[in-house]
């Protein structure tokens, strides 16, 4: 394919949030087009088709808020929606707004540069077409590129061999014999999806991960008009909680209350819905070594009791890292699973995987023995190269032929999260330090879209040509993050929050790739860049550019 003209915005991701940024581009007049490299809009609702795949935020917080008739139209069938009903209601929004127009589907992009001459982006993508943009705006998901391990003998099974992230539509594992490797929340979701399906199942844990019970189960047409009702509330609810979410850390410290109170309210947190344990807790217990160890050990005691033998419960319980540390996993039924005769879990730690083989997986047994697990299929629950790893397969060349890649080799720097100086025009809607990675996706990624579009506004009011962060900015934006993000325990542990699965070396040095501050401090910052007249940015009239 030759040359595809010239684009104002050209929004790179038909996810849940270049979905949105092209509808509200679309709102004030702008040139917008966008493109995403699968067949189909959703990005990860695309993408993620395992079998139990759903998310751990409530459903009816997962949404759009910017369409009143939208939002009288969609009826939530589950508390927390499975796959198939997210990308359905993605696709319903995309017709509703006739969206679809505007996308270029099957369209990977491979590089990305910067031409100081004319303040364009000269995009091209893997089958030859280019376009070229004035501003390109990253809706390419933290989650998005998944990550294998190094393995001797991948590829050479002869059965199935998926990522949880490439699992091929609608493939039945019914009467198979299937090894799931990793317990992150993607592998605990297909682990407990599977197991009363399948012939034989294989648990290969590394670390345990801690889980907490969803509380999912089917919304009635009762309880969705009464959830209906309160749209309003529930959205200005979720704009004012840290994370996005309606779990809000209490303010009462877990050592101001007895022991006894403490249990009952962990208790009442273990038995109700989405990530309360997590996010709805007394602060403490995710900020201070000593709370979190005694929750810690609460949710250890249920695990205990849920699981049969106590060998296996004690190897499912994390011992490098408290609860709420890491990315906690929903599950419906996760520890029941190995109360089951056909599953076994199998601890990578005492026995590591030596390789694949032809027919399954070798297990080094130590002492020179081993042990051979015949499968039909394999699945790699094993993660994404998070964060980074979309921009990172992009090339992307900015100012003076730098690379991104080479700019962020040591870790990511950003202006606010929307930024990199030395990239003009490049705007970073979901990425490294930005607040709408780690907030309840819509909610986060609103924050940011609706900031963009009203720069887009300043943008075309002002004539501007060229727009980029400033270095001091950035440096302090970074400085900023490391300090907020150290009072969290969570930036302590290794995990794809402080950019431990890059490579799947357990040594690789931490990044800051999240901001944990919340999103009404975040969603201020960027205000103030807006009331400020955008005082952490460059900003330079296109003189080409009529007066409007
Ligand atoms: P995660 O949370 O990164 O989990 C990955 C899992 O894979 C985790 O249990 C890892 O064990 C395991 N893993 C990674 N590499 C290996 C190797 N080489 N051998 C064995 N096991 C390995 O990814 P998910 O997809 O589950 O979840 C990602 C996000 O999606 C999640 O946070 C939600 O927001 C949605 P480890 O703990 O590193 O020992």
């Amino acid at each position: 394919m030759g040359d595809a003209s010239d684009v104002d915005y050209l929004i790179i991701g038909a996810g849940v949030c270049g979905l949105y940024q092209l509808h509200q581009l679309l709102e004030i007049g702008a040139d917008v087009r966008v493109v995403d490299a699968n067949a189909g809009l959703g990005g990860t609702w695309y993408k993620n088709r395992y079998p139990g795949c759903r998310f751990d935020s409530e459903s009816y917080t997962y949404q759009y808020s910017f369409s009143e008739e939208l939002l009288r139209e969609w009826d939530w069938k589950e508390r927390f929606a499975a796959q198939p009903e997210t990308l359905s209601y993605l696709e319903y929004v995309a017709d509703k707004f006739d969206l679809r127009r505007h996308i270029t589907f099957n369209a990977k992009v491979v590089r990305a540069e910067w031409s100081e001459a004319d303040w364009r982006w000269a995009v091209t993508f893997e089958d030859g077409m280019r376009i070229r943009a004035r501003f390109v705006l990253y809706a390419t998901g933290l989650l998005s590129v998944p990550t294998y391990p190094r393995m001797a003998g991948r590829g050479s099974f002869r059965g199935l061999e998926t990522h949880t992230f490439d699992w091929p539509e609608d493939y039945d594992v019914t009467g198979k014999r299937v090894a799931v490797i990793g317990t992150g929340a993607s592998g605990v979701q297909v682990i407990t999806d599977v197991a009363d399906k399948v012939e034989k199942l294989y648990v290969l844990q590394r670390d345990a991960n801690w889980c907490a019970p969803l509380g999912n189960a089917p919304i009635s047409p009762e309880e969705m008009a009464d959830l209906r009702a309160k749209y309003d509330e529930i959205f200005a609810w979720c704009r004012e909680t840290p994370a996005g979410f309606i779990h809000r850390p209490d303010r009462t410290l877990s050592t101001d209350v007895s022991r006894e109170e403490r249990l009952r309210h962990w208790e009442e947190l273990y038995n109700g819905q989405g990530a309360g344990l997590y996010m709805g807790n007394y602060r403490d217990c995710i900020m201070e070594p000593g709370p979190n160890r005694e929750l810690s050990e609460f949710v250890a005691g249920k695990i205990r009791q849920r699981v049969a033998d106590p060998k296996v419960a004690d190897l499912l319980t994390p011992k490098d890292h408290g609860f709420g540390t890491k990315r906690v996993a929903g599950e419906s039924g996760f520890y029941e699973v190995f109360n089951r005769p056909n599953v076994e879990l199998v601890d990578l730690m005492a026995h590591p995987i030596q390789g694949v083989t032809e027919a399954g997986i070798r297990l080094d047994m130590g002492a020179g023995e081993i042990r051979d697990l015949e499968l039909d299929v394999i699945v790699y629950a094993t993660g994404f190269d998070a964060v980074t790893g979309p921009f990172d397969r992009i090339d992307i060349t900015g100012t003076d032929g730098v690379r991104l890649k080479e700019r962020w080799k040591d870790g990511p720097e950003t202006c606010i999260g929307v930024q990199v100086s030395g990239f003009p025009n490049m705007f970073v809607l979901v990425g490294p330090q930005s607040g709408s990675a780690t907030a309840n996706f819509p909610r986060g990624i609103e924050d940011v879209v609706n900031w963009m579009t009203e720069t887009a506004r300043h943008i075309r009011e002002h004539r501007i040509g060229r727009f980029e962060g400033r270095r001091d900015a950035e440096l302090g934006w970074l400085e900023h993050v490391r300090e907020v993000n150290s009072k969290l325990l969570l930036s302590q542990t290794q995990s794809w929050f402080n950019g431990h699965n890059i490579n799947l070396d357990r040594d690789e040095r931490p990044r800051v790739m999240v901001y944990l501050g919340g999103a009404p401090r975040y969603r201020r910052r960027l205000q103030e860049e807006v009331e400020g007249g955008y005082p952490s940015f460059r900003l330079a009239v296109d003189p080409e550019i009529a007066e409007p």
